[in-house]
């Protein structure tokens, strides 16, 4: 199995990114999908487009996709509060769910925020945060989720994250899209994928926080994680 990567920037400013695990045979479909992806994105034209393929040489681990929900919200102040009450019942303190809040509304991360359950954040680089890589949802999940309209193209990227980072210890998960126009976001849980629609309005920035039961002293339990997060191959089915 082969790893295909694609990011785009213009100017040096990230615009869009995506990434699949496939056989040798449909590498080139992938490659020219995700081109045309990088110059069909809301975010503007790429002056620079990067495309890696790799060789799989670790084990694929072959995992359940977490349930997915979508909840219908009528503003941006109802979507949050159903936000907060799922983030809560994992023990997630109010405070601590603002400050996630504060993260994702300012934008501009590429990656992650890794924030523990005292509010530290613990991401090595705050400005590129962690970037979640080695994944890819399988085709069966992919039709399943366009044809019974369980979520959109975005939802096929997303649930393999919102999967993988589950499944390696992350307590939960808050994500808005940073594509100006698409305004349903998530939450996952070891319960589930809660898609909330109206997380943002049109326009704003977006972000994710993962939530990690990690204190600030732990640092290698930090670094296997991001060494996790970015490196082992996962297929979501
Ligand atoms: C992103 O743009 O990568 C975030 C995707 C959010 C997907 C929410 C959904 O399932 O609709």
């Amino acid at each position: 199995m082969y790893s295909i990567k694609m990011r785009a920037s213009k100017n040096g400013r990230h615009i869009s990114g995506a990434e699949t695990i496939v056989e040798k045979e449909k590498i080139e479909e992938y490659a020219i999908k995700f081109i045309r992806r990088a110059f069909s994105h809301e975010n503007g034209v790429p002056d620079f487009i990067n495309i890696k393929i790799e060789e799989i040489k670790e084990d694929i681990k072959y995992i359940d996709h977490l349930p997915i929900k979508t909840i219908e919200s009528k503003s941006k102040e109802e979507a949050r509060e159903v936000a907060k009450d799922i983030l809560k019942k994992e023990g997630i303190k109010e405070d601590i769910i603002e400050k996630a809040f504060k993260i994702v509304d300012k934008g501009g991360m590429r990656g992650a925020s890794i924030m523990n359950l005292e509010g530290d954040r613990l991401e090595p680089d705050r400005e590129r945060g962690v970037r979640v890589k080695c994944i890819s949802t399988s085709e069966e999940l992919k039709e399943r989720i366009l044809k019974d309209n369980l979520g959109t193209e975005r939802t096929v990227d997303a649930i393999a994250i919102a999967t993988k980072v589950i499944d390696l210890g992350v307590v939960a998960e808050l994500c808005i899209s940073d594509n100006p126009s698409y305004t349903t976001g998530y939450v996952a849980t070891k319960k589930g994928y809660f898609r909330i629609t109206n997380l943002k309005e049109r326009g704003e920035p977006g972000g994710r926080v993962f939530f990690v039961d990690i204190p600030k002293e732990d640092r290698e339990r930090l670094e296997r994680l991001i060494r996790d997060l970015e490196n082992r191959p996962y297929i979501v089915r």
